[in-house]
């Protein structure tokens, strides 16, 4: 069956942004891409589950792809920037296995964003959602939770 993911070559201007929470005090660089704020973690992996408290520690969960055109800001932005992959996304089959969700709201990944083949859940282990550049083609993939990866926060 043929991809129906795409390489991405638009750009689109991008704004940096300081977000401060009174309540959370001040909070790392934000950065607008398209309508919302995205902290970027480009260098420190860690496991799922320890990327998602990182983001709920700055007020925000790991990023979600809601609609196309947030899932094709962020890639613009990651190629634009040359910024490497893969990341943690919120996306998961933790809640109910088989079956794949953005854990801040429990709605479904709706997008057809997957790999080919993807996912598959390989050796029973995969129950995490990274989004990575593979063969070329910004896309999703289950991965094992306990693989280290960089992530990416946004508040939604
Ligand atoms: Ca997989």
């Amino acid at each position: 069956m043929a991809s129906t993911v795409q390489p991405i070559d638009n750009n689109t201007n991008f704004t940096v942004y300081s977000a401060t929470d009174a309540a959370l005090g001040p909070r790392p660089l934000f950065t607008q891409i398209g309508n919302k704020f995205y902290f970027i973690e480009t260098e420190v992996k860690k496991n799922w589950h320890d990327a998602y408290a990182t983001c709920r520690q700055m007020g925000a969960h790991l990023i979600s792809f809601n609609t196309a055109d947030e899932w094709v800001a962020i890639v613009s932005y990651l190629k634009y920037n040359n910024i490497d992959y893969p990341y943690w996304s919120s996306g998961c089959d933790l809640v109910k296995e088989g079956s794949h969700s953005w854990f801040p709201t429990g709605d479904p990944i709706a997008l057809d964003i997957w790999y080919p083949g993807e996912p598959n859940n390989v050796r029973g282990v995969e129950h995490c959602d990274v989004f990575e550049l593979y063969n070329g083609y910004p896309s999703l993939h289950d991965n094992n939770c306990e693989s280290l990866r960089r992530y990416i926060c946004q508040i939604h």
